[in-house]
């Protein structure tokens, strides 16, 4: 059975929102999985890593997939991996950072592939795209609106 899923798109380095066109249309052509919505994509600065980066460009998008979710978390390293994706810093740039935030029925501690995503709800450039696109979700054991309201310190600015 299709089940939903959320996943949240980063980029700082070569053409941010080209990065991010690319990573949705990857995304639309995943085996039994429909991308169901897209949201906006936003700028801000690096929040939560060194901060001598570029801005980042962030998105998040809702899918339906009959993919387990680590089948999917392999197709979207393959994604990034082919985006030129380079493990090396912790929190430094990148070309492209897909995570999954949520899996409908989904909870896991597995350090592999933590869900919900353990940071997610910290993140203003996660949990504003998840708003716009209506993820009705709980984070944390609180509402997306509830940590918009806890990360409404962070600066962020939707680009369209
Ligand atoms: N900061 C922003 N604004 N956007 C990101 O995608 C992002 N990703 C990260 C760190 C470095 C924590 N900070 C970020 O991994």
């Amino acid at each position: 059975m299709a089940r939903i899923a959320y996943i949240a798109l980063g980029s700082n380095l070569e053409s941010p929102v080209q990065q991010l066109h690319w990573a949705f249309s990857q995304i639309s052509q995943l085996p039994n999985t429909s991308l169901e919505t897209q949201s906006s994509m936003y700028q801000s600065a690096a929040i939560g890593g060194p901060e001598d980066q570029p801005d980042y460009i962030n998105a998040a998008c809702k899918i339906t997939t009959d993919l387990n979710s680590y089948t999917l978390l392999k197709h979207l390293q393959a994604i990034e991996h082919a985006a030129g994706r380079v493990r090396d810093v912790r929190w430094g740039p990148r070309t492209l950072d897909l995570d999954i935030i949520w899996i409908e029925h989904e909870c896991s501690d597995d350090p592999i592939l933590t869900l919900p995503h353990p940071r997610a709800h910290q993140r203003a450039f996660v949990v504003l795209p998840l708003l716009e696109i209506g993820a009705d979700i709980s984070l944390a054991g609180h509402d997306l609106a509830h940590w918009q309201v806890e990360t409404s310190d962070q600066i962020i600015e939707i680009i369209g």
